[in-house]
């Protein structure tokens, strides 16, 4: 503040805060207002005049007024400093938005038995219940604990043969309903490219303690439309790339009320959603498409730009090829050896930015700036001993942090932090066999128009043999049999315009391991950066996002990377307590949830952290580098 300017002996600061506060409601106002043109189509060139309207310019002229009589000489100085202020109020959360609150849940007992339960839902609207059973207390376990008594119900949606590939296609679901149930609904997004009902207990966090279902939540969980046994085959079907991408929720959600409903005598009082990976993908997806129909979303690692991220996986697939020194194993092209040299110079760079050299960085901004590859990795002067890198392989390496490009230089998707997890076990598959196998059938069936012949189809030989733009083009084309784009399908319509959830009450968490290495942090900061500039620079009261060093793709690394987000969720979306921190434990030897062997020998097994919301970091503030009071979020 010291530089703000000061006139005679008059201190211009409190005119200028109150002119800053101004200024502030008029500059979110015009975010928001912004979010309102997107939404409504108003011209861009007329938003700033409509945003402040004539209250806002009354403001303004007034203030511009008061300045120049109290001062008498122009105010532009003032109105730069008032700006810097406006900004600040914005940013820091002081701004006078009142959302609702949403009401809390009420819980209900299951009427009557689960066998009588399926003879209600025989009149469901395109839905064929297939079995309704009760599952006993305990025949399910979670972290050693019996999960409660509820009953189970399976069917199918939508059944229908393919006029493409002649073949039967459904939406496979099942629902376990809670005896003792607690008034919500979670939709639990499955990962991958789907294709199974993976059982509905509406787990998050690595290894975790609990789940929606043992918390009392009515839990769904679907194939989303195709049968995992077809594999990515499925993706020349058309129907069944748009229930992959978007539709299946859409068709299930209110289907799954209506079982609610039948069960419980009332619809969900609370509706949420949530999952990692691809179910962090439907998770944000719906969190666009499907506002009206969920309450709170919880997205890990949403890979919201799906088909962007296979694109770059298959070209860094690529990359390691040029120095694989076994071309049938692209991990020769950067050996475990050579990845625990890099971590071991990015946390030397990186550890201790945050005040604890602990093997976790928490500020991933300033670590990205501190290290370099080219400048702190040794060249190899002779042949690769795993303690350097060859220059072959630096050239090769490097673009696939900075982020994939087309030949003319454009960016197919978004650049990777160096982080402490990028030796961990699971990287490897991400890296040299998933664009070979999973990127390859994604990208070349599921995505593309028009597709590959599946049964013709090698994935290796198509990725290691395709061309980028060609690709890109892929992703967005369009034609008579495939009439929406895999980025249409798959992304979410407006990804930055979430107004329709925020205006409602709506709430989102999101996660993201700084060390996951096929969707990218930075694709996820780069959304959060975006919602922010969307809402007046502050996006933290609806929406919050929480990266979590050292996590690999949805858990383990050298990370503490057991939590539960949808308790936290329900406080803020039921109670308007926003989480300014969530704690997350490692699963070191004797876990319940499940011991991550890549926890460091030297944490201790139950070390704790906060996990902060971004642009929050965790910062050492003294006391014992294993447990979560000696950080704070700041
Ligand atoms: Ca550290």
């Amino acid at each position: 503040m010291g530089s703000l300017r000061q006139t005679g002996t008059v201190n211009i600061m409190p005119t200028t805060r109150k002119l800053g506060s101004i200024m502030g409601k008029l500059q979110c106002k015009t975010a928001a207002y912004s979010e309102y043109a997107q939404q409504y189509g108003v011209s861009g060139s007329n938003i700033g005049r409509h945003a402040i309207g004539a209250e806002g310019q009354h403001m303004v002229r007034r203030s511009y007024i008061f300045l120049q009589s109290v001062f008498r000489q122009p105010v532009l100085g003032f109105f730069s400093a008032a700006l810097l202020l406006a900004s600040m109020a914005c940013g820091s959360g002081h701004v006078d938005v009142k959302l609702p609150q949403l009401s809390a849940a009420t819980g209900a007992a299951l009427s009557g038995t689960c066998a009588d339960l399926a003879g209600k839902l025989s009149t469901l609207a395109n839905t064929r219940i297939t079995a309704s059973r009760n599952v006993t207390a305990g025949t399910l376990k979670i972290a050693g604990q019996d999960v409660p008594e509820h009953c189970l119900v399976e069917g199918k949606m939508f059944e229908r043969v393919s006029s493409v590939d002649g073949l039967p296609y459904a939406i496979g679901f099942e629902m376990r309903l809670p005896v003792n149930w607690n008034g919500r609904f979670f939709y639990q997004g499955n990962g991958g490219i789907d294709g199974y009902v993976v059982t509905a207990t509406g787990s998050f966090g690595g290894g975790p303690l609990t789940h929606a279902l043992m918390l009392g939540f009515a839990v769904l969980s679907s194939d989303a439309g195709h049968t995992g046994a077809r594999e990515a085959a499925f993706g020349i079907d058309p129907q069944a790339r748009l229930d992959y991408g978007y539709q299946a929720v859409g068709k299930l959600t209110p289907m799954a009320k209506n079982i609610v409903q039948a069960a419980y005598g009332k619809k969900p009082d609370r509706s949420y959603i949530g999952g990692c990976s691809n179910g962090g993908r439907h998770t944000l997806v719906a969190a666009a498409r499907y506002a009206d129909q969920y309450d709170g979303f919880l997205a890990g690692a949403p890979g919201f730009n799906l088909p962007k991220a296979a694109v770059a996986n298959i070209f860094g697939a690529q990359r390691y090829a040029k120095v694989a020194t076994d071309p049938n194993d692209l991990s020769t092209a950067f050996t475990v050896a050579e990845r625990a040299t890099v971590v071991n110079a990015v946390l030397a760079k990186c550890d201790a930015l945050d005040g604890a050299a602990d093997g976790l960085i928490q500020d991933s901004k300033a670590c990205q700036a501190a290290f370099s590859l080219a400048g702190d990795i040794p060249t190899c002067a002779g042949a690769r001993d795993g303690t350097c890198l060859s220059a072959a392989q630096k050239t090769a390496i490097a673009p696939i942090f900075s982020g994939a490009t087309t030949s003319k230089g454009a960016s197919v998707y978004a650049s990777f932090p160096y982080d402490s997890g990028l030796g961990a076990g699971g990287i490897a598959a991400w890296e040299f066999i998933a664009p070979l196998i999973l990127d390859s059938g994604a990208v070349g069936i599921i995505f593309k128009v028009p597709p590959e012949n599946p049964t013709a189809f090698n994935g290796r030989a198509f990725s290691l043999a395709a061309n980028i733009d060609d690709l890109m083009v892929g992703i967005n084309a369009t034609n008579d049999t495939y009439a929406e784009s895999a980025m249409s399908f798959m992304t979410p319509p407006h990804p930055t315009n979430l107004s329709a959830l925020k205006k409602r009450g709506g709430k989102i968490m999101v996660y993201h391991g700084v060390s996951d290495p096929i969707f990218s942090l930075n694709d996820t900061t780069n959304w959060y950066e975006g919602l922010r500039s969307a809402n007046g620079g502050d996006a933290s009261n609806f929406a919050r996002f929480f990266p979590i060093p050292g996590m690999g793709h949805c858990s383990e690394g050298p990370a503490t990377d057991q939590f539960d987000m949808i308790t936290p969720l329900v406080q803020w979306v039921e109670k308007g307590q926003a989480p300014e921190s969530v704690i997350a434990k490692a699963r070191g030897k004797g876990n319940a949830g499940g011991v991550n062997s890549e926890v460091p020998a030297s944490w201790s097994a139950d070390r704790t952290r906060p996990l902060c919301p971004y642009p929050k970091v965790a910062r050492y503030k003294g006391g014992s580098l294993e447990a979560a009071d000696s950080f704070s979020c700041q």
